[in-house]
């Protein structure tokens, strides 16, 4: 009898730290071996000369999450975890959110609902806290976080979203107490609607004018108040979807006060601008390009660049936020001239964002392969805890695996595409690598340009306390106030 299931031979292997080669035996869906020369197994694959690396961790994702302006999310956990595979992703964290009233539980309940019998590759949730009541800090919050939910997302704008600052600190201090990782969506609520309300009263409607109702100061400002608060509570944060300069400078203000800040930036800020909301104001197109923060100018998408390079980021995410362009529950869900306040915020990008960074950051040599699979992979499964069983090559491991095949030349298109949205922003942009095969545990999911998923095989995950998440808790500091 085989020792394996299946063996990849000659494997050119990259993790977070190393590159070696490799043998890598699988079984029960584990890797249990990984040397040269290895014993047959029931199947093998031949990867050599190219690279095999960790499954990507998509840790900003959004699928079929309720929304509350008449949209609807194009992609749901069937859809969304097919359009991840083939693009070399095995593990997403979608967000449950809690609507306003509603308890967290309910929210988690209805969201698991949504997964089971669909997903056919691993996932975790994040939770999204809108209403902080006393019941939701003492109780559901700590009995959720005991239960695997170890990471919550909050919001500092959206009317239906967002929390006051105090209720901001509340959440903050819960996740210190019991060990769990706050990611927050950093933008001035306050700004964003006067200036909204001055460009709608000049009948500036169109998409573009999302871009100039969210300026980088709205978000530097409420990026330097997150930070503030989190020093005040002594606890690590993540400042997701980070789009240039000016909170990029907060992040980095932040480290070099010693604080422990962590930072995500998305493919929209490498690759779309501004202009992509369109250039006049008759650019209906532009809608397909709305999200949050918008996307900047070239600076500073180079310097986004350089901050994955030096260490800034520590993890890449699609923030996947799929609605169609067409039809009456996406883009233009609130009529065919709805202004850009009431357009949907998001775009799709789970398929494609393993790709455009490969190609455009390790194949140009801006990131070293090793960085490639910390900031799409390893940092993810640390940051949320689902490290070591997911995020590297390791025995022990899921065998969650992507052979890749480089030295390609194509342009990006939906039609190639596998999500339920009608367009991808990316649309054009050349890619010279792609995922030739993807292992979900051990099981092919992807290979050759087949999609070989079955819905319902992906595993809820329940995270781990994550590391990261620690406190400083120096009693130098102050922090007198847990005790
Ligand atoms: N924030 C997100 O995280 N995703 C989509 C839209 C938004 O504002
Ligand atoms: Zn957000
Ligand atoms: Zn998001």
């Amino acid at each position: 009898m085989a020792d394996f299931d299946l063996v990849i031979r000659r494997a050119r292997c990259a993790t977070a730290a190393d590159v070696f080669e490799a043998d890598i035996g699988i079984r029960g869906g584990v890797i249990v071996a990984l040397g040269s020369s290895l014993p047959a197994g029931h199947e093998e694959i031949d990867a050599a000369g190219r690279w095999v690396l960790p499954g990507g961790i998509d840790g900003h994702c959004h699928l079929d999450q309720p929304t509350s302006d008449g949209s609807r999310m194009a992609d749901d956990f069937l859809t969304g975890t097919r359009s991840a595979a083939c693009g070399g992703t095995t593990t997403v964290l979608p967000f449950a959110l809690q609507m306003k009233g509603q308890s967290l539980r309910a929210a988690v309940e209805n969201y698991h609902r949504r997964a089971e019998g669909k997903a056919s590759i691993d996932y975790a949730f994040h939770l999204i806290v809108t209403d902080p009541t006393p019941e939701v800090l003492s109780e559901e919050l700590p009995s959720l976080i005991r239960e695997g939910y170890t990471s919550f997302k909050i919001y500092m704008t959206y009317d239906d979203l967002k929390l006051a600052d105090r209720e901001f600190i509340d959440v903050l201090a819960v996740a210190r107490e019991h060990g769990a990782l706050v990611m927050v969506h950093a933008e001035n609520a306050d700004c964003i609607a006067w200036l909204t309300e001055r460009l709608l009263a000049r009948g500036h409607t169109a998409s573009r004018y999302h871009a100039t109702a969210r300026p980088m100061l709205v978000e530097r400002e409420a990026t330097h108040r997150a930070i503030a608060y989190a020093e005040l509570v002594d606890v690590p944060i993540l400042i997701v979807h980070v789009s240039g300069r000016e909170a990029v400078e907060q992040v980095r203000w932040a480290h070099s006060h010693g604080l422990r800040i962590y930072a995500e930036t998305c493919p929209q800020y490498l690759f779309l601008t501004a202009e992509d909301l369109g250039i006049t104001d008759d650019d209906h197109q532009g809608a397909k390009c709305i999200c949050s923060p918008p996307p900047r100018d070239r600076a500073n998408q180079q310097l986004v660049w350089d901050g994955l390079e030096s260490g800034v980021f520590q993890i890449f995410s699609s923030d996947h936020a799929p609605f169609t362009f067409a039809g009456p529950e996406g883009k233009f869900a609130a009529g065919e001239n709805a202004s850009f306040d009431r357009i949907p915020n998001g775009i799709p990008g789970l398929e494609t964002r393993l790709a455009l960074l490969f190609s455009h950051g390790v194949e140009t040599g801006r990131l070293t392969i090793q960085q490639f699979v910390a900031l799409t992979a390893t940092n993810v499964a640390r940051m949320y805890g689902l490290y070591p069983r997911k995020g590297s090559i390791a025995v022990g491991a899921d065998a969650d695996l992507v052979i890749w095949e480089t030295d390609i030349d194509r342009r990006i298109g939906n039609a190639d595409l596998h999500h339920a949205v009608d367009y991808t922003p990316y649309e054009g942009i050349p890619v010279s690598a792609w995922p030739a095969l993807t292992l979900s545990r051990g099981e092919v999911v992807w290979q050759d340009g087949e999609y070989l998923g079955v819905a319902g095989r992906g595993h809820f995950l329940r995270c781990d306390l994550p590391e990261p998440a620690r406190p400083k808790a120096r009693p130098e500091a102050g922090h007198t106030w847990s005790v």
